[in-house]
């Protein structure tokens, strides 16, 4: 993707990472907030090393790129998508733990727990989780409390028991299955443990733009079908892709039993359902009036099936 539309969106993308990186720099900085007594120095340098500097920051550019549909833009919504990718990579940094996948590579340097320790590692992500809501929460992100409890709201349903966290719950017990792994099952799993964060991404855009009804329910139905299409993408990845581009180890899933698309249904038919999932988030933007011009969002549905890493 490089010339015409797709180059845009490639700029697109690219702007909105360094946006978001700049926002995660200031917000994790030295300077203590009201109500903070310290930032320890060396724990501030972990937690940013597990948020800065890597990813595609594809969660914040949903939340942005919504938003922007209706014309709602500026650094209230930074702040929200930053929060966002505080909880993403906490997820990360939590998931890489020994105790739950034990990777050494992510985003292509060693894990938090492998350039740090364990113990730090697991601070990270719960310091993480905690600034994200803090952040939400802050007036700076949105004047209206109704609109910052609604983002509260929707973030706590969507990284919670009900939806990232019960996703992962579901992961590891199907590790454990000795029958093969079913469809149904893994598409619920998948819609939990990774769909439900971008799903949110797009959700708490239409907030934030105070989006009627009609283009909220669009919007989720997109975001819903964008998500699952991710995690199919995911699961294709790991089977064909490069460790070098992909950043992480390849191949795992197999090893580890991992309830996959692939394992489900075998690659043609997870390779079908990935394009058909992204060419539904595509239908769904064509419902409302804003939706049929979004062309950036319709991008980022092919994007999300089409991606190397
Ligand atoms: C809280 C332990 C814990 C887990 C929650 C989301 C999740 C479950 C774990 C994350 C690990 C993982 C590999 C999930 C599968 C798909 C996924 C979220 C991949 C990484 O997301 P990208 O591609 O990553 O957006 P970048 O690095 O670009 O941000």
């Amino acid at each position: 993707m490089t010339d015409g539309p797709a180059g845009e969106f490639e700029a697109r993308l690219n702007a909105v990472a360094a946006a978001t990186e700049h926002m995660l720099d200031r917000l994790l900085g030295p300077s203590i907030l009201p109500g903070e007594t310290a930032r320890p120095p060396r724990f501030l340098e972990a937690m940013r090393y597990a948020s800065l500097g890597g990813g595609k920051r594809l969660r914040p550019f949903l939340m942005i790129e919504t938003a922007r549909l209706f014309g709602v833009e500026g650094e209230g919504i930074l702040r929200a998508a930053a929060a966002l990718e505080m909880i993403h990579c906490y997820s990360l940094v939590h998931d890489d733990l020994p105790a739950l996948d034990n990777d050494d590579l992510r985003r292509g340097r060693p894990t938090t727990h492998k350039a740090f320790d364990e113990a730090t590692a697991i601070l990270v992500g719960d310091g993480l989780l905690t600034f994200a809501f803090d952040v939400t929460a802050d007036p700076a992100t949105h004047p209206d409390p109704a609109i910052r409890i609604a983002l509260v709201l929707a973030l706590a349903r969507a990284a919670g028991l009900g939806g990232m966290i019960g996703g992962q719950v579901l992961d590891l017990e199907a590790e454990q299955a000795r029958e093969p792994h079913r469809a149904e099952a893994v598409i619920k799993l998948q819609s939990m443990k990774t769909g439900a964060l971008l799903h949110y991404a797009v959700n708490a855009g239409a907030i934030l733009a105070e989006a009627d009804d009609q283009a909220r329910a669009a919007l989720s139905a997109y975001g819903q079908a964008l998500g699952a299409a991710f995690q199919v993408a995911d699961d294709i990845l790991d089977v064909e892709a490069d460790e070098v581009a992909l950043g992480k180890r390849a191949g795992k899933d197999a090893e580890r039993n991992k309830a996959t698309l692939v394992a489900a249904l075998g690659l043609e038919a997870a390779r079908e359902r990935r394009d058909a999932l992204s060419a539904k988030a595509i239908d769904a933007l064509d419902s409302f009036p804003q939706g049929a011009k979004a062309t950036i969002l319709k991008q980022a549905a092919h994007f999300v099936a089409a991606r190397k890493n």
